[in-house]
């Protein structure tokens, strides 16, 4: 593996979509820069340096106030380059990590003191090599007061996934709704099942992300694509909408080819969240009661 992965479009559009002040972007990455946090030995792609100075200019120039920055699977359980990019945010940045089961509660502390609020288990096979269910039910019992558990899987294993969420005594947020095919349309049998997955329990949220992974319609340059997408998810907006959140999921790792326009992903925003109100619980409310509680008052 020597050959860098940039993944980001070099120049998106600004959005025609402008989100309201305070708007929170609750799904992105920072890669390395690798000189100062090298990749995981682990890692299954090697993407090029997409450091905190670019994420806090894109998300200046898309509009957004906030970022919470998902621990990537390329810097395994090392944390550092999302701390290092929380502590550059000014307050303005939250996190999520992925640790080692085994991690002590001084470290776990220390990760609360850097800004992170969750951890987050990847059930990706194509992204890592294993995924210890007993032990992350373990340490998810051990997480400090009022974080959560991020899962990233896809729809063929959710059913086999169900005992061990039912497992997880914290808040559950489901990254990318668990990859449903979304040409199925609203009603199809992924939704369907992903659904029956939010009936289940009261203390469950999902990020309706991912248009340009979940969508075979491209984004051809045009704007305004990914028209399944916005018809499957809308109505799951619509019936859920105080447990959604949303995310450019920039720098959109291991996207090699149809790199998606950061700007034409925001102009999703008012596809899947038509009315003031949606948009407000999508991009302000849910995010800040999961990442910044005490701001609410
Ligand atoms: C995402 C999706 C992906 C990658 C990762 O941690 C990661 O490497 O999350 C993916 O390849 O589907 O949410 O960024």
């Amino acid at each position: 593996m020597t050959d860098r992965i940039v993944s980001w479009h070099a120049n998106p559009s600004k959005p025609r979509y402008v989100p309201l002040a305070g708007a929170v972007d609750a799904h992105c990455h920072v890669f390395g820069p690798m000189a100062e946090f090298p990749f995981s030995a682990k890692a299954k792609y090697l993407p090029g340096d997409a450091g905190p100075d670019m994420l806090f200019a894109l998300r200046d120039n898309l509009g957004f106030s906030r970022n919470v920055i998902v621990q990537a699977s390329c810097h395994g359980t090392n944390n550092d380059a999302t701390l290092n990019a929380i502590a550059k945010s000014n307050g303005k940045a939250r996190g999520v990590a992925v640790v080692d089961p085994a991690i002590s509660e001084a470290e776990l502390a220390a990760l609360h003191e850097g800004g992170i609020r969750g951890v987050r288990f990847n059930f990706l096979k194509r992204l890592v090599d294993d995924a210890p269910k007993d032990k992350f039910i373990e340490v998810a019992s051990r997480l400090p007061a009022g974080w959560h558990v991020v899962i990233y899987f896809e729809a063929d294993i959710l059913e086999e996934l169900r005992p061990f969420m039912d497992a997880i005594p914290v808040p559950l947020v489901i990254d990318h709704m668990g990859r449903p095919d979304v040409t199925q349309g609203p009603d199809g049998a992924d939704m369907k099942a992903f659904r029956s997955l939010l009936d289940n329990r009261e203390d469950i949220w999902f990020k309706a992300t991912c248009p340009d992974r979940l969508d075979a319609i491209k984004d051809g340059g045009a704007g305004d694509p990914w028209d399944a997408f916005a018809s499957a998810v809308a109505p799951l907006v619509a019936d859920y909408s105080d447990c959604v959140l949303w995310g450019t999921d920039w720098p959109h790792p291991n996207m090699e080819t149809e790199i998606p326009d950061d700007g034409h992903i925001v102009d999703m925003i008012p596809r899947i969240a038509p009315t003031a109100a949606l948009q407000r619980k999508l991009l302000i409310d849910n995010p800040m009661r999961l990442y910044w509680p005490e701001e609410l008052g």
